[in-house]
């Protein structure tokens, strides 16, 4: 297959200005196909015909120019690369003319050519006057520099400038992503006979071959494309700014409709509300904040209510928009849209229907977030910059849910290949963490890993004898809902780090134990022994012996609890630490007395109701806390 350079080339233009006549004169195709066009003499729908001009392969949309028609003229600009915008020489430029350019611009459709039509009609003067009011109607926009040339349908004159002036075109038109996503925006369904379900449309992006199972959206149809058509031949593979037809197993007429899209599984998804930017015409009526409006996107049209951010270049005002200015908003349409981050649309009063504006999608799938607040104007700033940024801002929303890198994917309108080049990025750059197929916010991971540490030092600090967090607790209290794969990450990243010990308890390092079953038990009935035992300890062996631990168990979890400051060694005798810190709060209590201040060994053994043996070392651990200090034979309390 020949790799021809195909271009799509829209009409544009008020009605009865020349563009049907035009497009026939240049293909030989009338592209009034419509009965009701026939018998009217006016475009209703958009009419397709192709040439080879200049060695490209031309396809012209013809788009009809009545007023009332505009609706479908929007179907059909939507996948064109360049316009030809035609203007009656004997009428000049008039209300559509202004309405389906301003369209042209609001599109960002990049070149085009402007055609005088009906020159056989004028005089020079009117030629020219025509051609200053064309200017000045295309000044400051891609078009400000483009041909303009007089044509007649009628003698052929100005033909041959047209038709090298669309080769130029062709030939500068930039090509379309055919690497990208597979969409197919259908413009026409329609049954033909031994063949069955046919759509039409402008394959925007991506390529598409035959056996390629597809599917519809909204309705998430799986079809199967039987056979590919270009411009009337058959094809095995059409690629995108191709104009193509398409025959479908699997689905009935009835069951597509114009405004459906054609693409593959996975890569886009069906909303019913959009953030982004949104720009007034200057002559546009203020729009308010929540006012209904009709939105056209590819071969879209829907009803939805605009709500306003904020002005973009002052945040403040959000009551209203006024002419000619732009502002972030939210648009919730009444019904499922196909369209992700970077379509352009079209904005037009609900009624009667008017061109007001146009913008572009900045998040096909936002949350239910505020956004007429600081932070909320905060997320549409950062939505408006790169691609790797509204991505950062994607994950930043899902928290601990994380976002798989098929879903941001779908929500920046992304090939699978083009999201995960952008997650590595975001890796890199520290933006993000990925576990598995999913991207989590670095800074949320490290604030979760904090939580984390903490979390388990608070456990053992409230529960000294316990090996560790339990995992299953821990991931609940601190990571709540979560991914699971975000817990197991977090713990294997802190472990690999040796900031924590991870078995089946969590527990920092050199805090916490791994003690057998058997372990556990002996140190759980010693502790309570010496605990019980107050001031008064046995000594180790007795305890051991009394409550059946082998004397070399209890020898290693004597020493277990002494690490872990549950028992303190005091000259030769092992005390419970709860019982030396009540003793501690108990004489220092004795201090508030006044003249009790003071304290000598007879008073204090008599006090407690302990003998030397155990009064000595306590007296002087006492000292050595500096609780007391000895001062001849008695001790003051400090
Ligand atoms: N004299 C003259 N008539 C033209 C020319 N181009 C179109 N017309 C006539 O203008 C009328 C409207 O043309 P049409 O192509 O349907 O206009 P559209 O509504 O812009 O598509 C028809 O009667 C055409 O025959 C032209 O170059 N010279
Ligand atoms: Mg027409």
């Amino acid at each position: 297959m020949a790799a021809v350079r195909s271009v799509v080339i829209g009409t544009a233009g008020h009605i009865d200005h020349g563009k049907s006549t035009l497009v026939l004169a240049l293909t030989g195709t009338d592209p009034d196909r419509l009965k009701e066009e026939k018998a009217r003499g006016i475009t209703i729908d958009l009419g397709f015909a192709h040439a080879e001009i200049g060695g490209f392969d031309v396809a012209f949309v013809d788009v009809p120019g009545h007023e009332r028609f505009v609706k479908n003229m929007l179907a059909g600009v939507g996948g064109i690369d360049a316009v030809l915008l035609v203007i009656a020489a004997d009428e000049s430029v008039m209300p559509q003319t202004r309405e389906h350019f301003a369209i042209c611009r609001l599109l960002q459709i990049p070149a085009g050519v402007i055609a005088l039509t009906k020159a056989d009609l004028v005089d020079e003067d009117t030629l020219s006057l025509a051609t200053l009011e064309a200017r000045e109607l295309v000044a400051g926009s891609a078009l400000a520099s483009a041909d303009l040339i007089p044509v007649s349908s009628k003698t052929g004159s100005g033909m041959e400038d047209l038709r090298k002036a669309l080769a130029r075109i062709a030939a500068r038109v930039p090509e379309r992503a055919s690497s990208g996503i597979p969409r197919l925006p259908v413009d026409r369904v329609f049954s033909m006979r031994g063949f069955g379900t046919v759509v039409t449309g402008t394959l925007t992006s991506g390529s598409i071959h035959t056996d390629q199972e597809l599917i519809t959206l909204p309705a998430e149809r799986r079809v199967k494309v039987r056979g590919i058509q270009v411009h009337g031949a058959q094809r095995t593979a059409a690629a995108a700014g191709r104009r193509v037809a398409v025959n479908l197993g699997g689905v009935e007429v009835a069951d597509l409709q114009r405004g459906d899209t054609l693409t593959v599984d996975g890569v886009l998804e069906a909303t019913r509300r959009f953030d982004a930017t949104i720009e007034l015409l200057p002559d546009a009526p203020v729009l308010k904040h929540g006012a209904r409006v009709r939105v056209h996107q590819g071969t879209m049209e829907l009803v939805g209510r605009v709500a306003l951010s904020g002005r973009i270049d002052d945040p403040a005002d959000a009551q209203s928009l006024a002419p000619g200015t732009a502002a972030f908003a939210r648009v919730r349409v009444e019904r499922p849209a196909v369209m992700t981050r970077g379509d352009r649309f079209i904005l037009r009063t609900y009624s009667p229907p008017a061109t007001i504006g146009g913008g572009r999608v900045l998040d096909p799938l936002p949350g239910r977030t505020p956004i007429r607040t600081v932070a909320g104007r905060a997320r549409f700033a950062r939505l408006n910059g790169s691609t790797p940024d509204a991505v950062q801002v994607f994950v930043e929303e899902r928290a601990g849910a994380g976002l798989s890198i098929q879903a941001a994917g779908r929500r920046a309108g992304l090939t699978r290949e083009q999201a995960a080049a952008i997650a590595s990025a975001l890796v890199e750059t520290g933006g993000a963490v990925q576990i598995g197929s999913s991207l989590f916010s670095a800074p949320l991971v490290r604030v979760l890993e904090q939580r984390l540490l903490a979390g388990v030092a608070e456990h053992h600090r409230a529960a000294p004898l316990s090996e560790g967090l339990p995992r299953e607790e821990a991931r609940e209290k601190v990571f709540g809902h979560a991914a699971p794969e975000l817990f197991d990450a977090v713990v294997a990243r802190l472990s690999a780090a040796g900031t924590l010990v991870a078995r089946d308890r969590l527990s920092l390092p050199g805090q916490g134990s791994s003690l057998s079953p058997e372990e556990e038990q002996a140190q759980a009935v010693l502790d309570r022994a010496f605990l019980d035992a107050g001031l008064t300890p046995p000594d180790l062996a007795a305890v051991a012996s009394a409550r059946g631990i082998a004397a070399p168990l209890a020898d290693r979890m004597s020493r277990h609890l002494q690490r872990r400051k549950r028992l303190v060694k005091l000259d030769t005798v092992l005390f419970h630490a709860e019982a030396l810190a009540r003793l501690k709060d108990d004489v220092l209590a004795g201090k508030q007395g006044g003249s009790a201040a003071r304290v000598d060994v007879a008073a204090f053994k008599e006090r407690y109701g302990i003998s030397r043996k155990y009064a000595i070392p306590l007296l002087e651990w006492l000292d050595r806390e500096r609780v007391t200090r000895r001062v001849g034979d008695t001790r003051v309390i400090l």
